[in-house]
């Protein structure tokens, strides 16, 4: 029977470019997001590559939808290897003491609750199974802050500690927790950032080659394919010329 990876954010960038990669390694997969049409056209794609898919259209802030989610699969869905905790957002760039809390807000409860929500309602199955892997999105922004970065930055640092944490609390077990920290990876987030603005966001990758979603998404699959005694806790990876979060050299 085939493993089953499931996704957050399987609409766009790493997590899309994540069921890919985990489908073409010949898992099964259930993926999620809110933007259904887009969930659709993946699920489609990924049962050409000969998966079998299930998409779940919920918000990973509404925590009765996560709950309603997992609860509706059934049989040999029910036992997932691995979570790939992907959904997140960064919204604005701006100083501290000039952002927007409802763009902290948003932040926050997609990136460290939903990401909990989730964990909380995946990984009691995998202790009990004495079974699975943990991927989370965390950020070379969880290291150190950035200039304007703040919340954004401040989250995936809770996105770090969260991860130990859960490592630590599983270690009795099986299951492996893993954080990947991409650096300057194009994808949507960008514009999602700059709320809408293309050009804005398409300035923050002149002049340097990124990451792009396959690059994070192979070291996910890299991950959960090691060895069941060897546990890659975390990983950093960063465009060539990327010497840190706020240090990109541009040519
Ligand atoms: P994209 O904007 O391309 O993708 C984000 C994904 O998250 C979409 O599928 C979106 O789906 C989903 N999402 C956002 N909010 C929610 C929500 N409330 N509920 C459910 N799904 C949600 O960006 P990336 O692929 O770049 O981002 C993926 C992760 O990678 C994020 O956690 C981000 O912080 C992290 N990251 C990104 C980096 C980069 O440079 N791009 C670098 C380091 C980390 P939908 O809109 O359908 O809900
Ligand atoms: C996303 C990458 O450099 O904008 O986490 O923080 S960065």
């Amino acid at each position: 029977m085939k493993k089953i990876a499931l996704v957050t954010g399987a609409t766009s960038g790493i997590g899309e470019a994540c069921a890919r990669k985990f489908a073409e390694g010949g898992y099964n997969l259930i993926i999620t997001g809110r933007n259904s049409q887009k969930l659709e056209a993946v699920k489609k794609d990924l049962e050409a590559q000969g998966a079998e898919v299930i998409a779940l259209v919920y918000d990973v802030r509404d925590a009765a939808a996560c709950k309603a989610a997992i609860d509706s699969l059934t049989g040999q869905w029910k036992d997932i290897d691995v979570l790939v905790n992907n959904a997140g957002l960064a919204l604005g760039l701006e100083k501290e003491y000039e952002g927007d809390p409802e763009d902290w807000n948003t932040m926050i409860d997609t990136n460290i609750k939903g990401l909990l929500t989730m964990t909380r309602l995946v990984v009691p199955h995998m202790v009990e199974r004495n079974e699975g892997h943990v991927i989370n999105i965390g950020s070379v922004a969880g290291d150190a802050a950035y200039a304007n970065g703040n919340v954004y930055c401040a989250t995936k640092a809770a996105v770090k500690t969260i991860t130990d944490g859960l490592r630590i609390d599983v270690a009795e077990s099986a299951v492996r927790v893993t954080n990947i920290k991409p650096g300057l990876v194009e994808t949507n987030f960008s514009v999602i950032r700059f709320h809408g603005d293309e050009q804005r966001a398409d300035n923050v990758y002149k002049g340097i080659k990124p990451l792009t979603g396959a690059d994070i998404a192979d070291v996910a699959f890299y991950a959960a394919s090691a060895p069941k005694h060897v546990q890659i806790a975390e990983v950093l990876v960063l465009a060539t010329h990327q010497g840190s979060g706020s240090v990109i050299v541009r040519k």
